[in-house]
Order: structure tokens, then C-alpha cells, then sequence
């Protein structure tokens, strides 16, 4: 009987794994690297082993520490998760000789599937359809110009040790064969160290369709239904959904039945999945079968009843599977969304700093996979994906309303996230029609306004300026219904100062009770505000209550009504930037580089010329230095943070700090 398990993986992953295996009674051992020592999936494990510095190539690729913290915690059995040693079939080798078990499928899967050319030879002979296409072993670029000739245009040059998009590229017409291929080949050397080439007729404007298998050790093998995951980006895919809104019931059946022949076909044990491209025909082709568990797992769980974990850990004792092929039942519908910190305003860039406030949607048919949660950071070291947003329905609209609202309504304050982007791709009426095929964001959707900068509204100020014209801030402030407070001072007009992103809004806002009259230049927007309470506005705007999210540090705001999230600054008692006197005190990286010390904390007085923070560049170290006499407001860095130029480090605000701030 397996007892303790160890995760080698971190995040949301290793999260979800540890609680399915807390569930069923395994102890749980976590592996970590020092970035991660105050990780939720340290906290959540039974134990848990550091097995390196941040970088993964010394920590989470490690296989040697991660199978030595196995050993020294008396683990008997291995779960590597999805990417990182997931796939690496010398991993699982070593797990084996180490007397552990790996739990997935044998090394040999694991390495015909490492290979396209191998993987479909090895799917051809079992009957599975693939592209039609040309595998010659080491083929020359003479051999792979004359199997052009058979194959028409357009077609595809892939790399064979290539996978997910990389190492592939598209040759519409026979003069630009040649060169292609040699720019192919020497491509996949440098990514891959393997230059071996394929060729495969061009599918155009596929599905992205995928069929979960599972096999146990007694010959057993069954699909537990599809996933559709066209809509990608850069191969990256960006949402998943169950059942797929294009496969019917013959499909799926022909689908199934081709993917258990794969798995059967080269001895699988435990999850795969069998990716296949679909043309609008409803022709399906192999394109490559991953082995492991993956990321979009969970809409497969939600429309099958049954959790993939427990079958991987009852798969890996020498079970037979849980269930035969006619007890499957797909019910309903589910889509996820993956929430990443990236800008998908500024060309998706990855995003780092504090999570002040990451507060998931709740309600019914929701699941959240995550390993975050608030207070903790977004650093550069690992993917930056905060979680997985995930809504089953009775049917696709009822799963698509869900999620949709789930995205809306929650909020992650402190660093930008893509959650803007994914709620306008679930609106989107052809995602709403099940049109979405692989070409579909940067066809449909590339001049959506979540993919550029916007311009905060004289509504989102009006809503700032509510908030700052409370004196007090921070999670004592709750105010409750502010009617009576306010109801008889007499209107005051206040002039207000307030930064967004590079911008800054000079306005005029007058107050009388609760009723708010905001003015900025010659426009106006009035509001009532009706209460303000536990990061919850509500105010009466037009006639209409509605309500809109926040969470205030001091002079920094985030607000989130139904739109795109903004963080504003309020600079009104701040000097003019431009005195010779002092800086904004809005302290900035003078250059791209690493935080290697950070000299002071929030609350903290400094006068102008202290060093906050230091900067190392280009082999050098650079002190920070503060622009201006003041407190410290927020320090946005830590050390160990890889930072870009200009990027906020330190903000000063003005004045001593108030007994609240320095207690912030
Ligand atoms: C293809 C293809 C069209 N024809 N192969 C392979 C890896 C996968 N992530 C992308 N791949 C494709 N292979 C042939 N013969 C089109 C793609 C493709 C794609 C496939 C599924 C989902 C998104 C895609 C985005 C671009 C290209």
C-alpha cells in the first residue's frame, strides 16, 4: 500500500495534488525552493524539503534533490505534476531505481512520445488517423524536397523533438521549400539538439481537440471524453472547455475509441491525453500525445464526476480503473480560463509584485485552482500563472454566464493580471457561438479593447475621490451606511491631485453629504455614495446602485467596477514633481536588474538622498536613492526581485508617517 507521496512541483498544481492525495489518506511531502519557503503548497504538505534556490534549473529540474527528499522523508511514491521532470523519462528511470514509484506512465511512453516522427509511425501501424505527412528517419533536405512533392500545399516542416508549437513552421509554395527546411533544421538543433524533420500537410484553421485517457496496469484503457482547446494564443492555450461545442456524439465516440488504441499501442499506464487537430469536416488527425496530467484537467473532472489525481494514484498502486468504458458519463458542461499576472495591454508581458489583494469569485458551479493567495508576491522565477477559473453548467451557457461573472467579480489588486482579457473573451459573441477555432484570437479578437492601454473614467475618479476624501484608510476604515455621518456638514470643495499609470487627472470635487460632483476640466460626473464597507463601494450612479470593488494603502487605491481593474494614486498633497526642492517620491528603476537589498520598510521617514533600495547591473551595484524628504509610503520590491527600468520600487509619500500608515 503507497502511505506518503511527494509532489515535485509547486503552485496551483502541487495544491490541487495535495489535497486529493490529504483526501485519501497519503501523508504529503513538498518540495520547494527558497523563492517559494512560504508557499501555499509548503504550508498545505504534511512535510516538506527545500531542494534549492530559485532558479528551477537548480531547484524544481533537479531530479537528484527531489529523489533525495523522497528518500529522506521515506516517501514511496512520486507525482511530478505537469512540466518541469512531468515528461522527462529519465526522471521516472531514476524515481525506479531509487525504489520509488513514479506516478505515470512507463519511461517508454514516455519517450516514443517525446518523439513526432516515432510517435506517428508508431500511430499509423495502431490505426490512428495523422496527418498525412512524411516520417523518414533522418530525412536529408533532398529527401524531404522530393516528399514535398507528394504532399502538396500548404504544408508543414516540424520538428520531430519538437512539441506545443515549437519547432514548426508553415510553407505555403515550393519556392520557399528550401529554405524553410534548412532554417527549420537548424532551428530545431539549437532548441532541441535534435535537427530530425517531418513534414505534414497543412490542416487549416483546426480544433485544438483533445481526448483524456487513462490505462491501468491490467491491459485496461478508456477516454473519458474530449476538451476543446482552440483558443490559443502563440500556442499557449488561454481557455479549455467540456464537452467540445464542434465534436458530436459519432466524433466523440471515433475520437475516444482512436485515442484508446493510441494508449494501448505503446503500453500506456496512467493519464494521457491525445491531442488531435479537426478540420471542418469533422476529419480528425494525431498531432501528439502528452504524458501527464494536464493543466486543463479539471473540466474534464467536472463533467465526469471523478477526480484524475485519485485515479493516477489508484492506477499507480496496481488498481484496475475505477470505472469501464459504458459507466462514463459526461454531464453537463464546464470551461476554464487560466488568470496569469501579464499585461495583455502591453504585449502580454509577465508581470511581478505584491498580491495585496487576490480575492476569488465565489458561487455556485465555481472552482478555483490556485497556489496564491493575498500577501504573497509574483515573482519572475516561474510561470506566472495565479490560478485556474473553472465553471461547470448544465449547459454551455449556463457555464459560460458563470464564469463570466466570476471573472468580473474577482479581483486580484497590486499587480495586472490577463483577468480583463479572459472575461471579454468568454462575452465574445463568437466564442458565445462555439466559432472559436485556433485562428480565432488573432483573427476575431485582436482589436478588443482588454489588448490596449485604456484610459481610466471620470466615473472610476469619481469613485477615487469618494474613497480619498475619507481621511482614514486601510480595513478599520469600515463605514457602513454614511448617510448620517455626512448628512449635515455643510458642502465642502476640495481640489484633488490623482495618478493613473502615466497619467495624472487635476480635479474639483465638491461634497455635500454623500453626494458627490466631480469635475476634471469641463466634464462632470456626479454620484451618491451610499456606503463603503470591507472593499465594497456602493453608490448610486444616474439613478442606478451598483457597486464597485476596492482595497486602499494610504495614498494608493485599486478599483474594480465591471471593467478592467485601475490603481490610482493620490499625489494631491504631494509637492509639484517639478520644484527643485524634491522628487515625486515615486521611486523607480533606473535600469533593468536585480534587487539585492532593500534598506527600508513602510512607515519609515527618510529625508532626500537616503538609499532605499539597491539595484544590481551590469555587474554593479546602484543605490536607489529617495527623490525627496518623506515616509515610506509602499516598498513594491524585494530583494531577489528581477526588476525592468522604470518599474516602481519605493513610494514616498509626503509628511510623517500617521500612526495607521507606520502600523500598515
Ligand atoms: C498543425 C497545424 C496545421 N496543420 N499541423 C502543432 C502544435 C500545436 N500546438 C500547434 N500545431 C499545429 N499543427 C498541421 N499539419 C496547426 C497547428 C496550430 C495549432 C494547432 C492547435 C491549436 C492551436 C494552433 C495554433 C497554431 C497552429
Amino acid at each position: 500500500m503507497l502511505k506518503k507521496l511527494l509532489i515535485a512541483n509547486r503552485g496551483e498544481i502541487a495544491v490541487r495534488i495535495i489535497k486529493t492525495a490529504k483526501s485519501l489518506g497519503y501523508r504529503t511531502v513538498a518540495v520547494y525552493s527558497e523563492a517559494d519557503a512560504k508557499a501555499l503548497h509548503v504550508e498545505m504538505a504534511d512535510e516538506a524539503v527545500c531542494i534549492g534556490p530559485a532558479q528551477v534549473s537548480a531547484s524544481y529540474l533537479k531530479g537528484a534533490a527531489i529523489i533525495a527528499a523522497a528518500l529522506k522523508t521515506g516517501a514511496d511514491c512520486v507525482h511530478p505534476g505537469y512540466g518541469f521532470l512531468s515528461e522527462n523519462s529519465g526522471f521516472a528511470r531514476d524515481c525506479k531505481d531509487a525504489g520509488l514509484v513514479f506516478v505515470g506512465p512507463p519511461e517508454a511512453a514516455i519517450e516514443l512520445m517525446g518523439s513526432k516522427r516515432r510517435s506517428k509511425i508508431a500511430m499509423q501501424q495502431a490505426g490512428v488517423p495523422v496527418v498525412p505527412g512524411f516520417e523518414g528517419d533522418n530525412a536529408s533536405d533532398e529527401e524531404l524536397i522530393k516528399a514535398a512533392k507528394a504532399i502538396g500545399y500548404p504544408l508543414m516542416i516540424k520538428a520531430s523533438a519538437g512539441g506545443g508549437g515549437r519547432g514548426m513552421r508553415l510553407v505555403e509554395k515550393e519556392e520557399e521549400l528550401a529554405d524553410n527546411i534548412q532554417r527549420a533544421r537548424s532551428e530545431a538543433q539549437q532548441a532541441f539538439g535534435d535537427g530530425e524533420l517531418i513534414l505534414e500537410k497543412a490542416v487549416i484553421e483546426p480544433r485544438h481537440i483533445e481526448i483524456q485517457v487513462f490505462a491501468d496496469q491490467h491491459g485496461n484503457a478508456v477516454y473519458l471524453g474530449e476538451r476543446d482547446c482552440s483558443v490559443q494564443r502563440r500556442h499557449q492555450k488561454v481557455v479549455e472547455e467540456a464537452p467540445s461545442p464542434f465534436v458530436t456524439p459519432e466524433l466523440r465516440k471515433a475520437m475516444g475509441e482512436a485515442a484508446v488504441k493510441a494508449a494501448l499501442a505503446c503500453g500506456y499506464e496512467g493519464a494521457g491525453t491525445v491531442e488531435f487537430l479537426v478540420d471542418k469536416d469533422r476529419n480528425f488527425y494525431f498531432l501528439e500525445m502528452n504524458t501527464r496530467l494536464q493543466v486543463e484537467h479539471p473540466v474534464t473532472e467536472l463533467i465526469t464526476g471523478q477526480d484524475l489525481v485519485a485515479w493516477q494514484l489508484s492506477v499507480a498502486e496496481g488498481l484496475p480503473l475505477p470505472l469501464a468504458q459504458n459507466e462514463i458519463q459526461l454531464n453537463g458542461h464546464a470551461i476554464e480560463v487560466r488568470l496569469y499576472a501579464e499585461d495583455p495591454a502591453n504585449g502580454f508581458t509577465p508581470q511581478t509584485g505584491p498580491l495585496h489583494q487576490f480575492r476569488p469569485a465565489e458561487g455556485e458551479g465555481l472552482r478555483f485552482d490556485t497556489g496564491v493567495r493575498s500577501g504573497d508576491s509574483v515573482t519572475p522565477h516561474y510561470d506566472p500563472m495565479l490560478a485556474k477559473v473553472i465553471a461547470w453548467g448544465e449547459n454551455r451557457n449556463e457555464a459560460r454566464r458563470r464564469l463570466l461573472r466570476a471573472l468580473e467579480d474577482t479581483t486580484v489588486f497590486g499587480v495586472t493580471t490577463n483577468r480583463y482579457f479572459l472575461s471579454r473573451i468568454i462575452g465574445n459573441d463568437t466564442f458565445g457561438a462555439g466559432e472559436a477555432t485556433t485562428a480565432f484570437l488573432q483573427q476575431a479578437f485582436r482589436d478588443d479593447p482588454s489588448m490596449a492601454p485604456a484610459d481610466i473614467s471620470l466615473q472610476e475618479l469619481a469613485l477615487a475621490a469618494c474613497v480619498f476624501s475619507h481621511g482614514i484608510s486601510g480595513p478599520g476604515a469600515a463605514h457602513g451606511n454614511l448617510n448620517t455621518s455626512w448628512s449635515n456638514a455643510p458642502a465642502t470643495v476640495t481640489p484633488m491631485k490623482l495618478e493613473t499609470g502615466e497619467q495624472t487627472a487635476e480635479l474639483l470635487v465638491r461634497r455635500a453629504g454623500n453626494h458627490f460632483t466631480v469635475t476634471r476640466g469641463e466634464e462632470q460626473h456626479e454620484l451618491d455614495l451610499e456606503s463603503m464597507s470591507d472593499g465594497l463601494l456602493c453608490i448610486i450612479d444616474n439613478g442606478v446602485r451598483q457597486h464597485c470593488q476596492y482595497h486602499r494603502r494610504g495614498d494608493h487605491l485599486y478599483l474594480q467596477t465591471s471593467g478592467q481593474a485601475v490603481a490610482v494614486h493620490d499625489v494631491t498633497h504631494q509637492p509639484a514633481s517639478g520644484s527643485a526642492a524634491s522628487g515625486s517620491g515615486r521611486i523607480k528603476a533606473t535600469m533593468d536588474g536585480a534587487i539585492i537589498d532593500v534598506l527600508v520598510q513602510a512607515g519609515q521617514a527618510v529625508r532626500q538622498g537616503d538609499t532605499l533600495v539597491i539595484l544590481e547591473a551590469m555587474k554593479m551595484e546602484h543605490p536607489v536613492k529617495a527623490d525627496r524628504d518623506g515616509t515610506v509610503g509602499e516598498v513594491l520590491a524585494a530583494k531577489g526581485d528581477q526588476v525592468k527600468r522604470s518599474q516602481l520600487l519605493v513610494d514616498i509619500t509626503a509628511g510623517e508617517a500617521t500612526a495607521e500608515e507606520a502600523g500598515q
